[in-house]
């Protein structure tokens, strides 16, 4: 990547401008050819458990031994498990993008996926990635959804509802990985309730290599794989560089993977599990370069 310096946005007012107004925004050329080959290849030992720093994922659904070659595979918090796929999830430069969009004077990272949808995968239903990612002050969360495969309709794009980060956050839905649900249905129940009759849903087509950055109210998700095309991709997603937990101690709504994190008593975000990728002042969590570096 060739992206900018610290004080420089790295997105344009149009993009900016474009993301507030959809909820999402395109940015298609983030990953040169070479580094999406180099990342695809870390799929097939990740999936099959060869884990290079020993480190298990926080979330692993479907792995080839299961028999279920239809099944969509993701798993979550593979930073810790994989340095070059670290790399880029660890990148400054996609955490100052998603800084820039949302004002924030910091990028916190909190919390990856990588998705594999082979021929016949299932559906993703639609959600909001703030359903899971609420356990932190101040509020916020951004994503970035990067396609290592070209991601076009019929074959498991992502795909979003225009408009619905403005919708208020519902609770989480019942069926993520879908089996039998219909994937839109909690979706248009949540356009109900903000009033919009006939949401529209936009399926993306974003080249290798190019990422789509959404609001974490958005509702997104992904159709069948109708083609005979494997669908990879990763997941990043944000907080303010400032974030402390919420002070609970108990339940929390939104605390789905951050909240193990959460000492108790202590409401410190730990930069060995949230790193600081990018801050306007320069800082970026000290560990990092020697971990995995990072791309740019
Ligand atoms: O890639 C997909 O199908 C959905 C990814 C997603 O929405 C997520 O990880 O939150």
């Amino acid at each position: 990547m060739t992206m900018p310096t610290q004080t420089r946005s790295p997105l344009t007012d149009e993009q900016i401008a474009q993301y507030h107004q959809d909820g999402f925004v395109v940015v298609k050329d983030l990953l040169a050819p070479a580094l999406v080959e180099r990342l695809v290849e870390r799929f097939e030992p990740l999936f099959a458990g060869e884990f290079e720093t020993g480190v298990y994922p926080e979330e692993w659904h479907w792995n080839p031994y299961l028999g279920k070659p239809g099944a969509a595979g993701q798993m979550t918090g593979v930073w810790r498990c994989d340095r070059t796929l670290a790399s880029v999830l660890m990148s400054a430069q996609i955490g100052q993008m998603a800084a820039a969009l949302e004002g924030w004077s910091g990028a916190r990272f909190l919390a990856d996926g990588m998705w594999i949808k082979p021929p016949g995968a299932k559906e993703t239903t639609l959600h909001q990635d703030s359903m899971y990612i609420n356990y932190h002050t101040p509020p916020g969360t951004v994503t970035c959804w990067i396609a290592l495969s070209h991601a076009v309709a019929g074959a498991s794009t992502i795909e979003y509802a225009r408009g619905s980060h403005r919708w208020a956050m519902s609770a989480a839905v019942p069926e993520f990985h879908n089996q039998d649900k219909i994937y839109l249905a909690d979706m248009e129940r949540a356009a109900q309730r903000a009033g919009v009759a006939q949401p529209e849903v936009v399926q993306l087509d974003i080249p290798p290599g190019g990422c789509v950055f959404h609001h974490g109210n958005a509702w997104h998700g992904s159709g069948a794989n109708q083609m005979d095309v494997v669908r990879r991709s990763l997941v990043l997603s944000y907080i303010p560089a400032e974030s402390r937990f919420k002070p609970f101690d108990t339940y929390v709504p939104g605390g789905y993977i951050a909240g193990k994190y959460k000492r108790h008593g202590d409401d410190t975000m730990d930069e060995s599990f949230f790193p600081i990728v990018w801050r306007e002042d320069g800082y970026r969590s000290p560990f990092l370069a020697e971990y995995c570096g990072s791309v740019e």
